[in-house]
């Protein structure tokens, strides 16, 4: 019995590890309502830059983000730590490798496939934090930010973030 929970207690903790990576969403905010918000942010994706590079927020604050895509490529919201993109960098390459996403867009097709076997990833683009807007089209966000901590925005889609497809997040 000893042998067999010693056997079992890393594998535990490397699982609930990665589960409070893809859901620790508490120190960056969390999703809200745009219900009652007074405080709209407009941001344009170009390729490959956000126009502005920067947003200033309170902490505690709402804020809708809408979004307008007016460039030819997919492009991606995401609010998080450096950290996080760059970890969120890697799903974002493996979706691209298995087709479910191309340069241009969504494949709506394989969006809501279940990819369990895949090693047990989750091949569904559905971060709490983060939004995928196509060219041409305007998508909405709605954050809460909790804290004043080092904040970014950024584009995740292989090689856009390299390319200065972030923004940063200014508390005041
Ligand atoms: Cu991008």
């Amino acid at each position: 019995m000893l042998g067999f929970s010693v056997v079992l207690a890393p594998s535990f903790a490397i699982a609930a590890g990665a589960n409070d990576h893809s859901h620790a969403t508490d120190s960056i905010g969390e999703p809200a309502k745009a219900v009652g918000t007074t405080r709209v942010v407009r941001i344009k994706m170009i390729d490959n830059a956000y126009e502005p590079e920067s947003v200033q927020v309170r902490a505690g604050e709402t804020v809708r983000f809408v979004l307008t895509n007016s460039g030819q490529l997919l492009h991606e919201f995401n609010i998080g730590t450096v950290a996080m993109h760059m970890e969120h960098q890697k799903e974002m390459a493996m979706m691209v490798e298995h087709g479910m996403m191309t340069a241009t867009g969504m494949n709506h097709d394989m969006k809501n496939m279940d990819h369990s076997q895949m090693g047990g990833m989750s091949m569904k683009h559905d971060d709490p934090n983060s939004v995928l807007v196509e060219p041409g089209k305007t998508a909405e966000l709605v954050w809460k930010f909790s804290k004043s901590i080092e904040l970014e925005f950024a584009c995740n889609i292989p090689g856009h973030y390299e390319a200065g497809m972030t923004g940063k997040v200014n508390f005041r």
